[in-house]
């Protein structure tokens, strides 16, 4: 018997305000009114100038590490605007322009990079989930929900975001084996983001697009410009409808680029040409958007001078927030785990203040932070 065909695969990709400024009418028509394109540029400015004063806090001592979302501000924002506020977002470390726009206050990021575990204590309406550090290990928290929501009968879905390096690590494939054998309302969003530190995707991955990796596992799979705000609300209001009505997961690569380094603790001019970050810079989210709208008419030099002011302020006054909140007791670290404590725990914490950790009983005084403005 002759050998036949019996799959075969594309992976689209979608683009509608290309770096070009160019606009797809067709496929952007009446997807998102202007007053919302307007409050969504002034979400990535807030955003970038997050970026901008956690790095200077970061610098001045103040916080520990830092992974800059710069330059990747679309991908998570149009995501949140295209769901809806009762979808489980299931975050990474490079989402907070997506976390904002749910409502997260600036401070909680924060919190979180001071090494506050108050930051990860995220208001459970928002729907989010703590930011997750060990690559991959969300995609399965997310499968997890988006089965709850499932069994539940729940009009909901869970989102969950992770860069490309994640696409190597077991947890991926197992979330995504998962999510698409039980038919689940789960949206894996891929930030392609060029670099997982200084792995570049192309020897990450020997495929041409990381999407076809969703399509092994029988899942709709599709790539777009994840520096196009219109493109990721576009694929993304798809896969929402597709997770409702049909309890199907997708799979979205959206492809970006990391501007500044993987985090404060890392320099790229080591590892990547310079030359390709200045092409990066030339399909800025940010900027691409700004060009939009002035084109438009729907913004002017009078506006993003105020825009600045106010992120400013609201950055900084989030940065007062985050460092003027109360230590808690160190003790506290005892009362989570567990329901009884057991004897040996209780030991440790009825005699830590009388070993080498009780600087606070020895009277040693950390010195006043200096204010916010001092610094930033
Ligand atoms: C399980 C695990 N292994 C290794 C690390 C160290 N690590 C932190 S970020 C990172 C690269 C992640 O790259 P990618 O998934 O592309 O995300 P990006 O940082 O580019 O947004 C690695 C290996 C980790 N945090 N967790
Ligand atoms: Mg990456």
């Amino acid at each position: 018997m002759p050998a036949r065909t019996v799959f075969t695969a594309s992976i689209e990709s979608v683009s509608i305000l290309d770096e070009h400024g160019r606009f797809d009418a067709q496929l952007g028509a009446d997807l998102i009114p202007d007053e919302d394109v307007i409050k969504l540029y002034e979400a990535m400015t807030v955003s970038r100038q997050f970026d901008q004063i956690a790095f200077k806090l970061q610098r001045s001592g103040r916080m520990g590490t830092y992974p800059e979302n710069r330059g990747q501000e679309a991908a998570s924002l149009g995501t949140a605007y295209a769901l809806n506020n009762d979808d489980w977002l299931v975050p990474c470390y490079r989402e907070n322009t997506g976390l904002f726009w749910r409502g997260l206050p600036m401070e909680y990021i924060l919190l979180h990079w001071m090494g506050d575990e108050r930051g990860n204590q995220i208001p459970a309406e928002l729907c989010i989930t703590p930011l997750a550090i060990p690559i991959g290990t969300q995609l399965l928290h997310a499968a997890g929900l988006a089965w709850a929501c499932k069994y539940r009968k729940e009009d909901r879905l869970a989102c969950t975001f992770f860069g490309d390096g994640a696409t190597s690590e077991g947890d991926f494939h197992e979330a995504m084996n998962f999510a698409a054998n039980l038919d689940l309302p789960v949206i894996f969003l891929c930030q392609n983001n060029g670099w997982a530190i200084s792995v570049p995707t192309k020897i990450q991955c020997s495929a041409p697009t990381l999407a076809q990796r969703g399509l092994a596992y029988g899942m709709e799979s599709i790539q777009c410009d994840g520096n196009d705000i219109f493109a990721v609300v576009k694929v993304v209001k798809e896969a929402a409808r597709r997770a409702r009505e049909e309890h199907r997961p997708t799979f979205i690569e959206a492809v970006t680029y990391r501007l500044g380094d993987h985090t404060t603790a890392d320099d790229a001019r080591r590892y990547r040409d310079e030359a390709e970050v200045q092409l990066w810079m030339q399909r800025d989210p940010l900027v691409r958007l700004r060009n939009y709208l002035t084109e438009r008419k729907l913004w002017n030099s009078t506006k993003e001078e105020a825009l600045q002011t106010k992120a400013k302020e609201q950055v900084n006054a989030a940065a007062k927030r985050a460092e003027e909140i109360a230590a808690t007791p160190t003790s506290e670290i005892f009362d989570a785990m567990y329901a009884e404590i057991p004897d040996e725990v209780r030991r440790q914490r009825d005699t830590m203040r009388t070993s080498s950790l009780g600087q606070e009983q020895r009277g040693i005084e950390a010195s006043p932070a200096p204010s916010v403005e001092e610094t930033v």
